[in-house]
């Protein structure tokens, strides 16, 4: 028997868990109290990794397909085999394309070695879960304060009124904000008598603690937020204090805000005029504040737009950089400062003509990609860690695509809706086998801490781990078609090398296996600016652009009757931990809520099974009637929809639900950031006998 430290690799929170071996089997997993930032908090998902290491259907070593069925296959003849295939695919002048999803964001030795991918398969733009997520965050970033990673971080300890929109921390445990133990420490924020408001078209887990929540219409924050500015300035409360200096455009911003009417921005999102100014004043009151918004707010036609304004709010209010507002980070591997700022558009994709965000093209467009004749369609696939059929619009249009490559690749450890489409499958060995530094989540945390968690062992004979299998998938790409690359990097060694530049070292880190607490966030402007004159950009002209242009534009347009919205469950993690049979207990997770005004109007009882109905597609699930979701909106949860064709996961195939992608459009994007509009779809909806019995009729 021994006794583990670790991290926890599944969401944002990244709690310590302290997990009891006997030999390789998990014995248990409970939260480590000892952890300086999740203080022994762990949710059901952590005890779910022993799930996820002993699954039946996690497969165990290489998977080709060889007509319908699947064959077993060594190591070194799958890559070279996949190296020779892609040599004949671009020999004949086609290209390729990267997917990589969001458990990549976990496993900081793998993100090392995707570069080299990228060489190998000749690829610029990669496509990835960024931009069904958090993008628009990244740009509004990189415009405003020089660098894509420096992202404004609740300081939940010690704010004393906390505004959330589009984000559902007691059911996501926090993102893009690594907070464990968020729902105690929200409770905790609230006894020193601060202030919780929720701004979300359901009164979801977070609204029923909060001491405020307000309802608004799906993709509509940015004309609250413009109210808000212009309630701020008329009640005299725009302070930035000792921000002033440091703005650049301030006056530009200003101009062009007040050209927006106040009745037809509280139209727009529904509200009430004086319910925007008594929210204005409770923010401008000169207390520590912090708004943040999450993806609710980033997956929309206004995303960057909306986390541009947000930023706008903190700093019009001084709360920006303030203890008790939103901070900036100080990690132990400072990666703004070892990456470069960011990019956009510094060239464009091929078929739409999307500029480049980061170095990444739209999720939403990689189908076109593949489809499109012509120079440069995309003949063969590599993802990683992603299952875009259920996670991106239009999933359906995806998956039919996909089915036209002529070489596709996975790196999964299961046969998902995606991974089963793939020609070979090159799974991973069980999370434990890997060693954990939170590389990308440490800077978004809400306290500064390092911690190096090391693998608990070796991953089994013929097993390899993702960082293996990506870097030999790159050299045996590159191999084929007689380009060398560089010797792959090690991780650890890297890992030593990133933390000894910021003073510390990889023995050091890991000698604190609990984890190392590095204190509060302190002030860090204006030296943590990227911008050339160390001054906030306000008023990039992009954004200034989409503002009084698009957004101007649409603000009058009326709203479609019924739209969509996604939720998250603290049982799930997008699409991929159904399969963990701890989880997959309870009640039916893939359940659609409608408002009991809706319903009636449709002749929709509690219970019946629905069918939502989009250009894009239709599915059909069970309704729930309740008030917790305003009138006109209806909320599916994602990830669902593991009955397509070659799924092997028994125990999600059980209750497969039905994807909430098949109903997102594809054309509904940010057109800043190509981010995809996940929330706001356009549907109808009846009970699923009326559909059929018209579909017989007709
Ligand atoms: N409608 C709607 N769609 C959404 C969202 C939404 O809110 N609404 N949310 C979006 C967001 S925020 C995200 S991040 C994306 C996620 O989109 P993706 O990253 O494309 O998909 P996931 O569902 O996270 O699937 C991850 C895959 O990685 C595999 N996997 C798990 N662990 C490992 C590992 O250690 N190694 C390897 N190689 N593979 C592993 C799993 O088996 C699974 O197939 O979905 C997006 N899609
Ligand atoms: N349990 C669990 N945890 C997860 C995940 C998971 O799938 N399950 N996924 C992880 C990932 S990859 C991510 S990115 C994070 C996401 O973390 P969060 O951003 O907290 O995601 P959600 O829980 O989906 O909360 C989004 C909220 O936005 C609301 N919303 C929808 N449309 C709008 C709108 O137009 N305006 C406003 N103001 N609100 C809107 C929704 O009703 C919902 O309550 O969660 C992570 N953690
Ligand atoms: S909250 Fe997230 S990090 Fe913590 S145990 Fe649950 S899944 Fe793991
Ligand atoms: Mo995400």
């Amino acid at each position: 028997m021994a006794i583990h430290t670790r991290t926890c690799h599944i969401c944002e929170a990244n709690c310590g868990l302290l997990i009891e071996t006997d030999g390789r089997r998990v014995v248990s997993i409970r939260g480590d109290a000892d952890d300086p930032i999740s203080r022994g908090h762990i949710c059901p998902k952590g005890n779910a990794i022993a799930d996820l290491e002993a699954d039946p259907d996690r497969l165990t070593g290489p998977m080709k397909r060889v007509g319908d069925s699947w064959v077993g296959i060594d190591w070194e003849t799958a890559l070279a085999e996949i190296g020779a295939r892609f040599a004949g695919i671009k020999a004949a002048g086609g290209a390729a394309a990267l997917y990589v999803g969001n458990p990549t964001a976990h496993d900081f030795a793998l993100g090392m070695q995707t570069g080299a991918l990228k060489k190998a398969l000749g690829v610029r733009g990669v496509y990835s879960a960024s931009t069904v997520d958090q993008m628009p965050h990244q740009l509004a970033q990189y415009w405003l304060y020089g660098h894509n990673a420096l992202f404004p971080i609740p300081d939940i300890e010690r704010t004393r009124h906390l505004v959330i929109l589009g984000g559902n921390p007691l059911a996501s445990n926090g993102s893009v904000w690594t907070v464990p133990d968020v729902k105690r420490r929200l409770a905790e924020m609230q006894a020193r008598g601060g202030k919780l408001t929720v701004i979300d078209p359901r009164r979801s887990e977070t609204a029923g603690i909060a001491d405020a929540h307000h309802f608004i219409r799906p993709g509509s924050d940015p004309a609250l937020l413009i109210a808000l500015l212009l309630a701020l300035d008329d009640a005299g409360l725009v302070q930035p204090g000792r921000l002033l200096p440091m703005l650049e455009g301030w006056d530009t911003v200003w101009a062009a805000l007040r050209r927006f009417r106040m009745d037809d921005l509280a139209r727009a999102c529904g509200w009430d005029v004086a319910a925007i100014r008594a929210l204005a004043a409770e923010i401008g009151n000169g207390e520590p504040t912090a708004v943040y918004g999450r993806i609710g707010v980033s997956t929309a036609e206004f995303g960057t737009l909306a986390h541009w304004l947000i930023n706008l709010v903190n700093i019009a209010t001084g709360n920006l950089d303030r203890v008790g507002g939103v901070m900036f980070s100080s990690p132990a591997i400072d990666i703004a400062g070892g990456s470069g700022p960011g990019s956009h558009g510094r060239f464009v994709s091929r078929v739409s003509g999307h500029p480049e965000v980061m170095g990444e093209f739209p999720a939403v467009s990689l189908a076109e990609e593949i489809t499109t004749p012509g120079d440069g369609q995309v003949k063969a696939l590599v993802v990683i860690a992603g299952n875009p059929v259920l996670s991106v619009p239009d999933g359906g249009a995806l998956a039919a695509a996909i089915d036209g490559l002529e070489l596709m690749v996975s790196i999964d450890p299961m046969l998902t809706a995606t991974s089963a489409k793939a020609d070979y499958v090159l799974p991973p060995c069980g999370p434990l086998a890997k060693d954990h530094y939170p590389l990308l989540l440490a800077p978004i945390a809400f306290r500064n801490f390092a911690k190096f968690s090391p693998a608990l062992w070796e991953p089994l004979p013929g097993q390899k781990r993702d960082w293996e299998i990506v870097a030999e998938l790159a050299r045996a790409i590159a191999a084929a078609q007689g380009i060398s690359l560089p010797p792959a990097i090690d991780p650890r060694a890297q890992l030593d090398r990133m933390l000894q530049k910021g003073g510390r070292s990889l023995a050091e880190v890991a000698a604190h296996s609990h984890g190392l607490d590095l204190g509060p966030h302190v002030e860090r402007l204006p030296d943590r600016l990227f911008t050339p004159a160390k001054r906030i950009r306000c008023a990039p002209e992009p954004l200034m652009a989409d503002l009084t242009g698009r957004f101007a534009d649409g603000l009058a347009a009326p709203p479609p009757d019924l739209v969509l919205i996604g939720r998250r469950h603290i049982r799930s993690n997008n699409s991929w931990l159904g399969n963990a049979p701890r989880l997959a207990k309870g009640p039916d997770k893939c359940i659609a809520l409608i408002h009991p005004d809706d319903a009636a109007a449709r002749g929709i009882g509690d219970g019946d099974d629905i069918t939502i109905t989009s250009a894009a597609g239709r599915i059909s699930v069970p309704a729930r009637v309740t008030d917790e979701i305003m009138p006109g909106v209806v909320s599916v949860p994602h990830g669902f929809g593991h009955s397509r064709p070659g799924v092997r996961m028994a125990v999600a195939g059980a209750r497969p639900g039905a994807s909430h992608n098949d109903l997102t459009l594809r054309g509904r994007i940010d057109v800043l950031s190509g981010t995809a509009a996940l929330v706001g779809t356009p549907i109808t909806i009846a009970p699923s006998f009326a559909v059929a019995a018209t579909a017989v009729a007709g």
